[in-house]
């Protein structure tokens, strides 16, 4: 099936029972038994639970995978992915920019059990082919990056990974969502998301996913689900199937969306320089073309100090300020002192988070009102 036909249908089949078009939310801990060791294929709701199976089922549909989990929030899920590839003693690489919540998890959680990590420029494949040793177990790669986007070849990663032993390609595809970039069909081993965006869109709940293309992986990850049991509540799996079902349609609003707020931004004196695969000058505009089919909603641009920004990011009306992405709404933040709060000021410096850059989260509104709103924040 196609995309759009999967993202309404797959795992959305009306409800077997009453005919329900839309996938019940099973609100329960536990189900009946017919007998000891007879059940329906439910026993308990941490193991399983019927809506967040379907929505299980439509994100593998969906990433073109073997199997999906999902969690609690998008951390959970990465936290998930850490217990499926790492152990002490073994070496990951992530991407150098990634969200800072990753960062702290690795940085502050995992590196604790003796696992170690090196931060890498992914987006150089030179660096990565460097960085790689004979105990590497995961290459995490965010692409594009939050807040800088840049832009990692997956392929190019997969051929280094594919080579190695054991060493599996991650890839966060939360701000592409899959209907905009397959990480799965270009070579890498599990894809995951934060649902809290694109997915369920109406910025009204915390979640995440992991979709593996391996069947052992899926089993195995379905373990980690259940023994660690951070796993995705009935009603937050029943809101991003809601979401999902209007993904295409809202990703190409963001997309056009985002295009032309990226070229109003780009003819403003204040901003220095604005980040947006979408433009000729971003430097991987050629790659983000072949690997994705839309450029996506997401713009980050630097109005050279803090004062600048704060300017501006307490001027707007329609934006909103706050934390978050990939809702219907216009999200507008300042990475430096909130998402990549974590990060120590040093490291931001040198990655290139300024205190002068702004995100902005386009949402599907009219563009000319968040233009609008944008140029009477800017003032000039
Ligand atoms: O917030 P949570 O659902 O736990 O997802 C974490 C996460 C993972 N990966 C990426 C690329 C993300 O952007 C996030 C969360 N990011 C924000 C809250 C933010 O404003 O950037």
């Amino acid at each position: 099936m196609g995309f759009r036909t999967d993202a309404i249908h797959a795992g959305q089949a009306p409800d077997p029972t009453t005919g329900a078009v839309s996938v019940p939310i099973y609100q329960t801990s536990t189900y009946a038994q017919d007998g000891l060791g007879q059940n329906k294929g439910y026993e308990y709701g941490r193991t399983q639970n019927p809506t967040r199976l379907a929505l299980e089922k439509s994100m593998t549909a969906l990433e073109r995978g073997a199997g999906s989990s999902a969690f609690a929030s998008g951390m959970a899920a990465e936290t998930a992915v850490t217990q499926l590839l790492l152990k002490a003693g073994d070496h990951a690489i992530c991407t150098q920019n990634v969200y800072g919540g990753t960062f702290r998890l690795f940085d502050a959680i995992v590196g604790r059990y003796g696992v170690e990590f090196s931060y890498v420029d992914t987006s150089n494949i030179g660096h990565v082919r460097q960085a790689m040793r004979p105990t590497t177990r995961m290459v995490f790669v965010e692409t594009p990056t939050n807040p800088l986007m840049q832009i990692t070849d997956i392929e190019a990663v997969a051929e280094i990974t594919r080579n190695e032993a054991d060493c599996r390609l991650v890839v966060d595809n939360t701000f592409m969502s899959p209907y905009l970039q397959k990480p799965l069909a270009l070579g890498a081993d599990i894809v995951l998301h934060s649902t809290t965006k694109f997915l369920n869109v109406h910025s009204d709940s915390i979640g995440g996913i992991v979709t593996v293309a391996d069947e052992e992986d899926a089993e195995r990850l379905r373990f980690i689900q259940n023994a660690a049991g951070a796993i995705m509540a009935p009603f937050e799996a029943w809101l991003v199937l809601r979401g999902i079902k209007t993904l295409p349609v809202r990703m190409e609003a963001h997309n056009l969306n985002g295009r032309t707020l990226a070229r109003y931004l780009t003819s403003k004196k204040t901003v220095r320089r604005v980040y947006y695969p979408g433009l000729p000058d971003h430097p991987q505009h050629g790659l983000a073309k072949r690997q994705t089919s839309g450029f996506g909603g997401m713009i980050t641009f630097d109005v050279g100090s803090l004062e600048a920004a704060r300017r501006i990011l307490e001027r707007v009306e329609l934006c909103t300020l706050g934390e978050s992405l990939g809702g219907v709404e216009t999200l507008i933040s300042h990475p430096a002192t909130m998402t990549h709060a974590s990060i120590p000021p040093k490291e931001r410096e040198r990655l290139g988070i300024t205190d002068g850059l702004i995100r902005l989260s386009v949402g599907i509104e009219d563009t000319e009102d968040v233009m609008s709103d944008l140029e009477n924040a800017f003032g000039d």
